[in-house]
């Protein structure tokens, strides 16, 4: 028993999650209870803005009343048959999101690691079928540091021993290349059993990290030259988070497998996608991929509410121009403690300069007694990604927030 009486609310609740919820997260020690946009408050009514945004899946902005209206109408009516019928939303939001993207094919998944496993599946299955690679020969190459989430195919994948440490053994052929380094790509391009390369535009988990200009570009000519498959993990870049609908059309990159998972239910509930072409995506045949949840009445709904948002309430432009508008300001702090700010649309982060293990964390926890949450990625990098209905006002009390928090900060 945990004794209610002597704690907050704050602390018996994290009580109770330290005591029967395993311990694979290390939260800050705040506890959220409701939502509205850019805001979120905590069980004692304290009021914050979210500069985490659930890394990216509400770049809508919390319970959006429109994704909410929608969602509670579908939840009413139907949610859920599986694919084993056909139910009366599927078809049109495969015909939205194909429309809204421009591919062939879409194919509905729920989280977004799940979506990265069907573009893994595709390019393989392309790669045999098409390509005409020999039966369990197949490559994937990946850039080191990636982030694709966490099961033993994405960890696989992962260069980082956090990740994949102890979870052995792995899913084998994914060729490790440095990021941002198209001779290293060029070389592991060279070998014929390669069926696809998977990138994250920026790479969210590594730091908020951005390939030079024309990367991406020159990335997909290679892979072009190759044969092989471009595939771009837009989970997180995806969706108007980078100051474009997809982050890879800062290079004008169509990629032949495109992966979308966040955003895409604007926070409700797990909602990814895969988009290709036919010739790639026809590759699987009936009875050989799928999910119970994909593809639900409920999800497709809220997916074409969401996308639809994005488009009407301008949230894209908003986010290029406000982000180019926050780094501006952060820039204009002066602290030995800023070593670099950058980012791309509202996809951003402070490098700090410092070696103490603890600093981020501290400062955002400084950040979080002013009202504004966020969370570190590598102890001293911080991510500053609001949602991206974020007014041009609530971007400057946010950096008069981060100013005064380094103010008073003592690493
Ligand atoms: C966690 C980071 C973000 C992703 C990309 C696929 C997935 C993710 C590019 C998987 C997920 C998450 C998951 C979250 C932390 C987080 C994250 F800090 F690790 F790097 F967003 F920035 N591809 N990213 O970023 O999607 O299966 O989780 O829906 O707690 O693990 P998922």
């Amino acid at each position: 028993m945990i004794a209610e009486t002597a704690l907050t609310k704050a602390q018996y609740l994290i009580e109770l999650e330290e005591r029967y919820g395993a311990h694979n997260y290390h939260p800050l020690p705040v506890v959220l209870e409701r939502g509205r946009g850019v805001y979120v408050w905590d069980v004692e009514g304290k009021r914050y803005y979210d500069f985490l945004s659930a890394y990216s899946a509400v770049n809508q902005g919390h319970c959006h009343q429109l994704i909410i209206d929608v969602l509670k109408k579908q939840a009413e009516k139907l949610t859920l048959t599986s694919r084993a019928f056909h139910n009366s939303v599927l078809g049109e939001y495969e015909k939205y999101i194909t429309e809204y993207f421009g591919y062939h094919k879409v194919l509905p998944m729920n989280t977004g690691v799940e979506a990265v496993e069907t573009a893994i599946k595709l390019a393989r299955r392309w790669g045999y079928e098409v390509k005409g690679i020999k039966e369990n020969k197949a490559k994937i190459i990946v850039p080191e540091d990636n982030f694709h989430g966490r099961t033993l195919l994405a960890i696989s994948a992962s260069t980082d021993p956090s990740s994949y440490a102890g979870f052995g053994p792995f899913v084998p052929n994914f060729v490790k290349v440095p990021y941002n380094d198209l001779s290293a790509l060029s070389k592991a391009l060279d070998d014929k059993d390669v069926c696809g390369f998977m990138v994250e535009p920026i790479q969210g988990e590594a730091g908020v990290v951005m390939p030079d200009e024309g990367y991406l570009a020159k990335a997909k000519y290679l892979c072009e030259k190759a044969n092989v498959l471009f595939i771009a993990d837009e989970v997180q870049t995806g969706l108007g988070r980078t100051g474009k609908m997809l982050a890879c059309e800062w290079e004008e990159v169509r990629p032949d497998i495109l992966i979308l998972g966040k955003a895409l239910s604007g926070g409700t509930l797990p909602v990814s996608a895969v988009l290709a072409d036919d010739e790639i995506m026809l590759n699987i045949k009936p009875g050989e991929h799928g999910s119970t949840y994909g593809g639900n009445p409920l999800a497709c709904k809220v997916a074409m509410a969401a996308l639809q948002i994005l488009k009407d309430e301008n949230l894209v432009y908003n986010a290029m121009y406000l982000g180019q508008y926050l780094r501006n300001e952060l820039g204009k702090i002066k602290s030995p403690l800023i070593k670099q700010i950058r980012g791309k649309g509202m996809l951003n982060a402070i490098v700090l300069n410092t070696d103490k293990k603890d600093a981020g964390w501290n400062l955002c926890l400084k950040f979080a007694e002013h009202g504004l949450l966020a969370k570190p990625t590598h102890d001293y990098i911080i991510r500053l990604a609001p949602p991206l209905c974020i007014s041009k006002e609530q971007v400057d009390e946010c950096v008069q927030i981060i100013k005064q928090s380094i103010k008073e900060f003592k690493a």
